[in-house]
């Protein structure tokens, strides 16, 4: 799908600003409030989520549908002559668009775009746009959502209780605060009524002694009416504009000799354009290629080693909602910090974050909305202690064709990104209960079918899931990603006794002969708390905590990466463990770094992105 641009054939109006809005009281539907501007409405930015936004917990952690309003209208003489789509980048979950009192499109889904053409439907004058957002999980979703606290807790009959709950809450089964309305851009894309609906492209690179020739298959998918033989062209130009390769047809190969890479943190985009009768498209790409050989991970036929973190879309007041400020900005403590690549977890980012990892060469993990599926997380907390089997047929989890779905628009949205170098199929499920391999390998398939670049596949496995006896992630993942809390969840504060279980858990891994990075390893520590004795919490024992584990990666030429958990301190559901959200990060939510952040800095920055352990 592509992201929408101004071109000299399109026009993009976004209707980013302060739109109306109002909470469903239960009778939004019936009393149709999208046929009429709402009555008492609020005031609510578009794009945010709206949580942290008003007062009040039952605001904050309302249940159900909100509805969003505003009046949209486009000149006539571009009615006449132009088709025009709605396009919304996401709307978190579950979405129902309006127009003028008509429903024109339901979406499923809270973190990829979808669009609606409206041209024909669009009136003189102003014309009512209500967009009406849903925020409920259940097993049948991504995330999953449970029917009570993950964490356990809640007092028998109160709210988030376990028993004779009298108000409806929703209980993520994930560990991130279950943010939403509509958190990324809405805008009206328009383009030639004839017009090229997708791009797909994939490099074929010689690499010789002193440079690399590349062969650029793309594919261009036209659609809408078209007079026979209208002609279809496609540009290659350098970053300084002079045309590098052209070719003519739906579907060619643009032949670059001496071409320039992309490469992690020395990044270099060439523009292809394409013209198809009156349209014009034009897509910023990075030539590079990406495969596993062995127990190496290989970017432009180089070993490399990822040095990163775990993220979240999270910042405080826009919760997951947009904030362009705040990519900057990351990226740039990635690269003070000598990080050279990022995952996505829990959910696809931002179309306007992988633009700009692309541009800074940062390397990305792209993980899809599958969180949660696992009905085992404290030991069934989040199914009141019901030991549900994960993979029942009957009450396991019911997510599988939507775990296609995503899967299917995630590499729609994100298959010409350089800066995309494995799929993450799913985050910490049940990867080790019967009906696991059945549930995983066709989604797997349908990834490598999927996408033109067959990237490496993986699911990020959880520490439950044992070793490679038991874990499928072992038959399925290109690459092994483990999620460890060793001195933390699992054996802290003793760091001692961890660190050899961790090393007998890698000589397990090793005999797989694949590569193995870690995916999450973590501990909570509140900023500005300290002790001459490492203790639990204290800045001092997060360092001790990562010293240990480190250590130990250090040992195996096979482990080819270290992501942390997590990047920054981030907002999540109220327990016992979470001492207002979750203080795993290096930096605290207003991106001030921990002591951590330093150690980091000084170890990061002394290896190196390619050949380390080599
Ligand atoms: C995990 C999850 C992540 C949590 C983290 C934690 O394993 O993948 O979403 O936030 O642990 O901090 O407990």
């Amino acid at each position: 799908m592509l992201y929408p641009i101004m071109t000299s054939s399109r026009t993009v109006s976004d209707l980013s600003g302060i739109w109306d809005f109002k909470l469903d009281n239960g009778r939004g539907f019936e009393e149709k409030w999208y046929e009429k501007p709402l009555s008492d409405p609020m005031t609510m930015p578009v794009p945010a989520s709206y949580n942290d936004l008003k007062e009040g917990i039952s605001f904050r952690d309302h249940y159900g549908w909100v509805f969003y309003q505003r009046t949209i209208s486009l000149p006539a003489f571009i009615l006449r002559t132009q088709r025009v789509a709605l396009r919304c980048d996401a709307v978190t979950h579950h979405a129902k668009i309006y127009l003028n009192g008509e429903l024109i499109c339901e979406h499923f889904g809270g973190f990829l775009p979808f669009e609606t053409e409206i041209g024909g439907m669009l009136r003189d004058g102003g014309n009512l746009l209500t967009i009406a957002v849903d925020n409920v999980i259940d097993y049948t979703t991504l995330p999953v959502g449970g029917t009570a606290p993950m964490m356990g807790g809640g007092l028998p009959g109160g709210p988030g209780g376990q028993a004779g709950v009298r108000k409806k809450v929703n209980h993520p089964n994930f560990d991130f605060f279950n943010y939403c309305g509509i958190t990324r851009p809405v805008r009206l894309v328009t383009t030639p009524k004839a017009y090229i609906r997708d791009i797909t492209l994939k490099s074929d690179v010689d690499f010789r002694e002193d440079g690399a020739d590349a062969r650029i298959h793309y594919c261009v998918e036209r659609a809408g009416e078209a007079a026979e033989g209208t002609p279809c062209r496609v540009y290659l130009y350098d970053r300084e504009g002079n045309k590098a390769a052209e070719a003519e047809g739906p579907k060619g190969v643009l032949e670059v000799r001496g071409v320039k890479l992309w490469q992690p943190l020395a990044a270099y985009l060439y523009t292809v354009k394409a013209v198809y009768g009156e349209d014009v498209y034009e897509l910023p790409y990075g030539v590079r290629t990406v495969r596993v050989e062995g127990t190496k991970f290989l970017i432009n036929e180089k070993p490399f080693y990822f040095k990163g973190y775990g993220k979240h879309e999270d910042t405080f007041p826009n919760g997951r909602g947009m904030n362009l400020a705040m990519y900057v900005k990351d990226i740039s403590l990635m690269k003070w910090q000598g990080a050279n690549s990022f995952r996505c977890s829990h959910y696809p980012y931002s179309e306007e974050m992988m633009r700009l990892a692309d541009e800074e060469g940062i390397v990305v993990v792209d993980e899809t909305t599958a969180v949660g599926v696992n009905f085992d997380f404290g030991g069934g907390a989040n199914f009141n202690g019901q030991r549900v089997k994960t993979y029942d047929k009957e009450h396991g989890i019911k997510t599988f064709e939507h775990h296609l779905q995503v899967i299917r628009d995630l590499i729609a949205r994100d298959k010409n990104h350089a800066c995309v170098v494995m799929w993450n199929i799913a985050n910490e499920p049940d990867s080790y209960s019967e009906g696991a391999y059945e549930y995983f390998k066709p989604l797997y398939d349908l990834a490598k079918e999927l996408d033109p670049e067959k990237r490496p596949c993986t699911l990020t496995s959880v520490q439950s899931a044992g070793g490679p006896s038991t874990d499928i992630s072992a038959k399925l993942s290109d690459v092994i990603c483990l999620n460890r809390y060793y001195g933390w969840y699992f054996g802290g504060p003793d760091l001692e006794g961890p660190a050899q279980v961790l090393r007998a858990e890698l000589k397990e891994w090793e005999k797989t002969g694949k590569p193995l990075m870690f995916t999450e390893y973590g501990a909570d520590t509140v900023m500005g708390m300290h002790d001459t004795t490492p203790v639990m919490y204290t800045e001092e024992y997060q360092v001790d905590y990562y010293k240990m584990n480190n250590a130990i990666f250090d040992e195996f030429p096979f482990v080819v990466g270290e992501q942390i958990w997590n990047f920054a301190d981030f907002a999540t559901s109220q327990s016992l463990l979470r001492i207002q959200g979750n203080k795993k990060g290096l930096f605290t939510r207003d991106r001030k770094p921990k002591l951590a952040a330093h150690y980091f800095r000084e170890r990061w920055h002394k290896i190196p992105d390619f050949g380390y352990k080599v």
